[in-house]
């Protein structure tokens, strides 16, 4: 037997959906589920020392995975790690600074490419595969593990401005003026990730999504190239391996790329950020093409009833094809948990509203 197969039991309404089928009530889970906005995870952080000690300690690592699980009672755990530990376990050094997010040695020439290598990426990595293992054998059966990575571009755009935030500015220019040897830093982070997901996959990950974050203000030919012909070889590999494992991607910022990255990725299900336009996606992707997505997490720290709304108008919107709920990007730390704990009573309730 293949040994990258997984147990897919239990029904787990996350897997119905995206298999294309539609259970009585969407499932639900929200991007950054585990994070600051819950007391519990910052006292478990507090404890770790660092995010990167928490990281790879699986025992609290998997507690933190299932914090929101426990809280809400989501379809979804999504594997607490960050899309940067690929980079951090080719040997890139990595820090997640208070206040300021993650810093990084940047690569920013094919030269800098010999200070990375895939020869520790196992060892590195371990405490999360361990993770997985830990949060499989305390989930809930009904519950997805969702693994993930970042796609290609988007991490590439951190290993090569060295910091976060929204400036693409300098992978741009590197990947525009030197296409070659953008090319070799792609390549090398298609294998990690490849083995990274394949990983995550044969220690329980039932799901996986592909984070690309910075996808957006590409203009279409370098789209092209930079996430959809990446995302397509990733998912090829993957499925190649596992081909029972559904693949969730987030192109945050596609816009009217979307029906492309689709098209050609060969993703499952397509997670939508909080500007797409919902009417453009539903009349875009195929029919019982599986959606997820878009809350804007800010109408999250606002609660009441314009929350409320959305959430049904985004119910109605994907009624007609199977739909996970979640977020259009993260929640943020100042997100209150009493507005999380209405959504989530609403979302319970929906399975009693007829169809
Ligand atoms: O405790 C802390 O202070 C650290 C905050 C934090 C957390 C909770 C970071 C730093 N990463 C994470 C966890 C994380 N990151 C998860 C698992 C938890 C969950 O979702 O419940 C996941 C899936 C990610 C993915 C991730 N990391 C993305 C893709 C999604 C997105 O938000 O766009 C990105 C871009 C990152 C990079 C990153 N890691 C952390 C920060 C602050 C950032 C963003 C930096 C920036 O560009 O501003």
């Amino acid at each position: 037997m293949n040994t990258v197969m997984s147990s897919t039991a239990p029904e787990k309404p996350m897997l119905t959906v995206l298999s294309g089928k539609k259970p009585k009530r969407p499932p639900f889970w929200f991007m950054r589920q585990a994070g600051r906005y819950l007391s519990e995870y910052r006292e478990m952080r507090a404890r770790a020392g660092s995010f990167l000690d928490l990281v790879y300690a699986p025992e609290m690592a998997a507690e933190v995975t299932l914090q929101p699980v426990k809280r809400f009672g989501t379809d979804g755990a999504i594997l607490f790690s960050d899309i940067l530990i690929v980079p951090h376990a080719l040997g890139q050094t990595l820090d997640f600074k208070h206040g300021e997010g993650p810093v990084l040695d940047p690569i920013t020439k094919t030269s800098d490419l010999s200070r990375l290598s895939l020869d520790q990426l196992h060892k590195i990595a371990g405490p999360v595969y361990e993770t997985v293992r830990q949060v499989k054998a305390d989930m809930p059966p009904h519950v997805a593990l969702i693994g993930f990575s970042g796609g290609l571009w988007t991490v590439a755009s951190y290993m090569v401005a060295g910091r976060g935030g929204d400036d693409q500015r300098a992978a741009k220019r590197w990947a525009y003026g030197d296409p070659e040897g953008f090319g070799q830093l792609l390549a090398l982070l298609e294998d990690a990730t490849v083995a990274y997901l394949l990983e995550q996959v044969k220690a329980g990950a039932d799901v996986l999504q592909i984070f690309d974050s910075w996808a957006g203000n590409l203009p279409e030919p370098m789209f092209t190239d930079l996430v959809i012909a990446p995302t397509s070889r990733l998912v090829t590999r993957v499925k190649e391996a596992a081909p029972h494992i559904p693949i969730i991607g987030f192109p945050r910022g596609a816009g009217p790329l979307l029906g492309r990255y689709v098209a050609e990725t060969g993703v499952d299900a397509v997670s939508l950020d909080t500007g797409m336009c919902l009417t453009y996606a539903d009349e875009t992707l195929p029919r019982n093409f599986p959606t997820q997505g878009n809350l804007d997490p800010q109408m999250v720290v606002a609660g009441g009833p314009m929350m409320e709304r959305e959430m049904a108008r985004i119910l109605t919107s994907f009624h007609s094809r199977p739909h996970i709920f979640n977020l259009g990007h993260g929640f943020v730390p100042e997100t209150p948990v009493a507005h999380v704990e209405a959504l989530v009573g609403r979302l319970h309730d929906w399975q009693d509203t007829p169809a």
